[in-house]
């Protein structure tokens, strides 16, 4: 098995390596940092639900813990939606977590179904972090995240009963990267992707999503592309959900609290005015 380890092998263009270097000098962000320290489940991804209005009701010294704690209880609302849609996963299944940055939709992923589950990252502290987050529980033989590129993971072909993307998808050219998951599914194989994508029924990309992608040096992709992408490489949606509505109240929320970073703004206006989606894609890779 191709196993690419140094740097050069797994940064292929500038651009990854400028992708890779946020995340990895990015390592006081109280907005992840401190929802994380609630229970120990680092996420990088968004959240949504209903919010609980009552803990902006609470004494001001109590009040942004109390926020702090429900964005992380949304955030793990919306990791554990993901996973439900993957299907069912056995002891024995084996799971690619594509973009698994500090790693906590894949230590969920491992505790609920109790199989194996790869993490891939470009950025070295995250793999580092994730993989002390996995060693810590004592899942270091079957939880592992590697310092690999998506759209080349050097995984076995046929080798993956499901694979998903939480948020990650706008870093990379989709083509490649449902080329490289077709190759690494079975057949009847399943991906489940939640991802940010502009309205292309509104034309480009607006302002808001221009700040966005200057925000995260990202590239958001029309709605269009992922569904060209998938069907040029035998994805095959079978569910496909605007969460939209559902994650509004968890940027408002955000907005209110001290760890806003400033992007709650773009992502409400995006939202709000259409320019831009939040979606659940689901999909199985068929080919008969
Ligand atoms: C970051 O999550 C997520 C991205 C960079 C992808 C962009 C997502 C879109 C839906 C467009 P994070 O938890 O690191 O962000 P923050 O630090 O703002 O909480
Ligand atoms: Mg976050």
């Amino acid at each position: 098995m191709n196993t690419p380890t140094t740097a050069n092998s797994v940064l292929r263009s500038e651009y990854q390596k400028s992708v890779a270097n946020y995340w990895n000098t990015n390592q006081n962000d109280p907005v992840n940092l401190l929802l994380g320290h609630v229970d120990g489940y680092y996420h990088h991804h968004y959240g949504i639900g209903a919010v609980n209005w009552s803990v902006l009701e609470q004494p001001e010294a109590a009040r942004d813990d109390a926020i702090i704690r429900e964005l992380h209880r949304l955030e793990h609302a919306q990791a554990e939606h993901l996973l439900k849609k993957l299907g069912p996963i056995k002891p024995e299944s084996r799971l690619l977590d594509a973009g698994s940055g500090r790693g906590g939709t894949s230590l969920m992923a491992h505790e609920r179904f109790k199989c194996q589950v790869d993490g891939v990252s470009i950025s070295e502290y995250q793999v580092g972090f994730a993989n002390e987050q996995a060693a810590k529980r004592g899942y270091g033989d079957k939880l592992k995240y590697h310092f690999r590129n998506m759209l080349d993971t050097g995984f076995e072909t046929g080798s993956i009963d499901a694979i998903w993307t939480n948020e990650t998808t706008m870093y990379v050219d989709l083509f490649k990267l449902y080329g490289e998951f077709s190759r690494l599914l079975k057949d009847g194989g399943r991906y489940v992707c939640i991802t940010g994508c502009y309205n292309d029924i509104t034309g480009g990309r607006s302002r808001a999503v221009s700040e966005i992608d200057a925000k995260y040096i990202c590239n958001i992709h029309p709605r269009s592309e992922y569904f060209k992408a998938m069907a040029a490489n035998n994805l095959v949606p079978i569910e496909v959900t605007d969460l939209t509505p559902d994650t509004i109240p968890y940027w408002e929320l955000r907005t209110r609290c001290s760890v806003a970073t400033g992007v709650e703004d773009p992502f409400l206006r995006a939202y709000k005015e259409g320019s831009f989606h939040y979606l659940l894609i689901v999909a199985d890779r068929i080919v008969r």
